[in-house]
């Protein structure tokens, strides 16, 4: 049996799937993945790495570079069109459920193209960048889908505050909740697939390994080789919007769909 047939049987079999998505799955949306995205930018963010700018260090050093930097990708996010493969994770999720199965997707973007491609389960692990918050009260808005006006922007809610994007930073805590609904998904799923994640952030790439340890079925979709690669019991190497369309396929032309 070739992987595909393999991981298709699998999800025909089980009843409940958890799925951690990363941001290759955004990838063919025309949204760079989190460690190729300044190298699409230019010049403007040159001296920047992600892995410096993505903390709540950078915001208090430059707030104006960080929140550019943000804000033009929150523009680029209202702009995306989900791709077949944000697609072929909601059709899984209403043929599961049509079978009284379940579907939830744990996902690290910040994009919300899971939601606009029409899925239903799905718990953001790293919050998101369509939403901002005042650094002083936390209350949050949803600015507007043009360009900021001030760069830091004052918060609406507070004139003292500032306004920053409601995502979850290197070296602050996920949201209390969305780490109670993957721990719970990961303790009772069947199947845990990642697709389209480095698998190198935590406590996100953790996930898989409790599922694992538990004896759930894994998969990896992902192009590239990344440190689960040989820990999963199915590899499908190549791009979520081919893998996962050609899946759904396969598994519906099994049975149980
Ligand atoms: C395709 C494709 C195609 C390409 N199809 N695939 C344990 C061990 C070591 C360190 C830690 C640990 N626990 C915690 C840490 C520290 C830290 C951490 O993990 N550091 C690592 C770098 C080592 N974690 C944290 O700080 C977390 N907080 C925390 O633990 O708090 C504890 C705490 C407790 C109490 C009080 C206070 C604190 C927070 C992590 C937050 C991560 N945030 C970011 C930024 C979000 C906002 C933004 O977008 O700017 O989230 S970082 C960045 O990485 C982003 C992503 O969601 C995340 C994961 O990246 P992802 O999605 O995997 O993307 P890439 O780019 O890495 O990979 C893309 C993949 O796609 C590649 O594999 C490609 O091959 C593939 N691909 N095209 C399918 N077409």
């Amino acid at each position: 049996m070739d992987a595909l047939h393999a991981a298709a049987v699998a999800i025909t079999k089980a009843r409940r799937i958890a799925v951690l998505t990363g941001a290759g799955v955004s990838a063919e949306s025309g949204i760079p993945t989190f460690r190729s995205a300044l190298a699409s930018m230019g010049a403007l963010w040159k001296d920047f790495d992600p892995a410096t700018l993505a903390t709540p260090e950078a915001f208090a050093r430059d707030p104006e570079r960080v929140t550019r930097w943000y804000d033009h990708r929150r523009l680029g996010c209202l702009a995306a069109l989900p791709n077949p493969g944000h697609l072929a994770l909601a059709d899984l999720e209403r043929d599961l459920e049509s079978r009284g199965g379940e579907v939830i997707l744990l996902t690290q973007n910040v994009d919300r193209l899971h939601q606009k491609a029409g899925s239903r389960r799905v718990v953001e692990l790293h919050g998101t960048l369509i939403t901002w918050r005042c650094t002083l009260t936390g209350r949050h808005t949803t600015p507007e889908p043009a360009p900021m006006r001030e760069f830091p922007t004052p918060s609406p809610f507070d004139p003292r505050g500032l306004l920053r994007p409601n995502v979850v930073w290197f070296g602050e805590r996920l949201p209390d909740d969305a780490v109670a609904a993957a721990e719970n998904a990961a303790a009772s799923c069947d199947v845990f697939m990642a697709v389209g994640t480095s698998s190198q952030v935590y406590p996100a790439a953790g996930f898989i390994h409790a599922a694992m340890a538990r004896g759930a079925v894994t998969i990896e979709v992902n192009p590239e080789k990344t440190p689960i690669s040989d820990l999963v019991d199915i590899r499908l190497q190549g791009p979520g919007g081919e893998v996962l369309p050609r899946l759904l396929v396969a598994a519906r032309a099994g049975k149980g769909f």
